[in-house]
């Protein structure tokens, strides 16, 4: 866990849940914070434990039969020659809210039973990864790419070895937005993030943005790692036995910056806050409910979050008659569509969209 070294930075309990070698953000320790989560309140996710690399030192070996010539070696320095991009981007596990298909749906999932807090908003900075890829000389017959984390061997607690943290993306991703990332806010990316390097793959589940890069495979085959088979498909009784097809794009969520059971008086006209988000379209509509779900109304929104990002939103609350509530929030995209009442359950509870009840006490 935590306690084996799994995470660097500080972790104050009122910003965190630790799972492990995992924190998750408390969703109330967002409120006030900004458009972007500051690097002490981002949630950490990690199959090991942090490591300690000397950015002077790292190297981003390319390599592959996806390559018109052979192998090649990057540094920072090499990555900072490139025209450096900001992509304004949510980092959001795809396990995020796995915790709720229990609490709400009678249906435990297997993974770190996050809430909502497995996510986290910055501007990452760093080469786009198409302009790498063509200075190491790519062939248009690649099809995917491996990129790989210098973090140690994933070996699970009944002797599984997994090998190093790897997953494979198909070259259009690949060539679209995803960059090679060396900052976070304006700074060093911090040694949790991924220090030196980091891939950054916009909308997409978190585990497409391997940290501690240390190589990328370019293949003109397709890849297979167990971060594409074994987890990160949809597997249960909806679905195929080989299981849906390896997820890409995260999905679309809306959570209030309250803790779980927090008390409000009743006597105060209270502003209740959040943030909705989707890898799909812009956010366009966030309703509440602080009537568990009997009636709705719209919320203000107060950014232009695009897909990718997230929007923050309000909306004022005088709860009047003490005893327990339940606060709803239900998030509408661009693409016209809304977080449905319940998420079809799958066994390692990815991409749970539903809406939260969120229960309050009113004193
Ligand atoms: N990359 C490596 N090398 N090792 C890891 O354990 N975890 C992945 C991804 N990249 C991981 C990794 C997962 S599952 C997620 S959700 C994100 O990193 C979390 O990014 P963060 O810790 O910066 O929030
Ligand atoms: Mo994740």
């Amino acid at each position: 866990g935590a306690a084996d070294g799994g995470i660097v930075k500080p972790l104050p309990p009122e910003w965190f849940t630790v799972h492990g070698t995992n924190a998750e953000s408390r969703f109330e320790a967002f409120a006030g914070t900004g458009f972007t989560t500051p690097v002490s309140r981002f949630f950490v996710r990690n199959h090991t434990k942090t490591p300690l690399l000397d950015a002077a030192a790292w190297k981003l070996n390319i390599w592959g039969d996806g390559l018109t010539g052979g192998a090649r070696e990057f540094t920072l320095a090499d990555l900072r020659r490139c025209k450096p991009v900001t992509r304004t981007a949510f980092v959001e596990c795809a396990g995020n809210a796995r915790n709720f298909f229990k609490t709400q749906q009678g249906q435990a999932a297997s993974g770190t039973p996050w809430t909502t807090g497995a996510i986290g908003t910055a501007h990452w900075r760093g080469a786009r990864l198409s302009d790498v890829l063509r200075k190491a000389g790519l062939s248009d017959r690649a099809v995917d790419i491996m990129p790989r984390g210098l973090d140690d061997e994933y070996v699970t607690s009944n002797g599984t070895n997994y090998g190093r943290v790897r997953r494979p993306m198909p070259i259009a991703k690949a060539l679209d937005d995803v960059i090679l990332a060396y900052e976070m806010n304006g700074g060093p990316l911090p040694p949790d993030h991924g220090h030196p390097v980091r891939l950054l793959a916009p909308s997409w589940v978190g585990i497409s943005s391997i940290k501690w890069l240390g190589d990328i495979e370019v293949s003109t085959v397709p890849l297979y790692s167990p971060w594409n088979t074994d987890f990160y498909r949809l597997y249960g009784d909806a679905y195929p036995p080989e299981g849906s097809a390896p997820l890409t794009r995260q999905t679309l969520k809306s959570a209030f910056e309250l803790p779980l059971n927090a008390t409000l008086s009743g006597r105060t006209r209270h502003r209740l806050t959040g943030r909705a988000w989707s890898a799909e379209g812009a956010i366009t509509r966030v309703e509440v409910s602080t009537d568990g779900g009997a009636s709705w109304r719209s919320a203000q929104l107060h950014d232009h979050g695009q897909r990718g990002s997230w929007t923050r939103w309000s909306t004022p609350w005088k709860p009047g008659r003490p005893g327990p509530a339940e606060l709803l929030s239900r998030a509408t995209d661009s693409t016209g569509r809304t977080q449905p009442e319940t998420t079809v359950f799958n066994t390692q509870g990815y991409l749970f969209d539903a809406v939260v009840r969120h229960p309050v006490t009113v004193s």
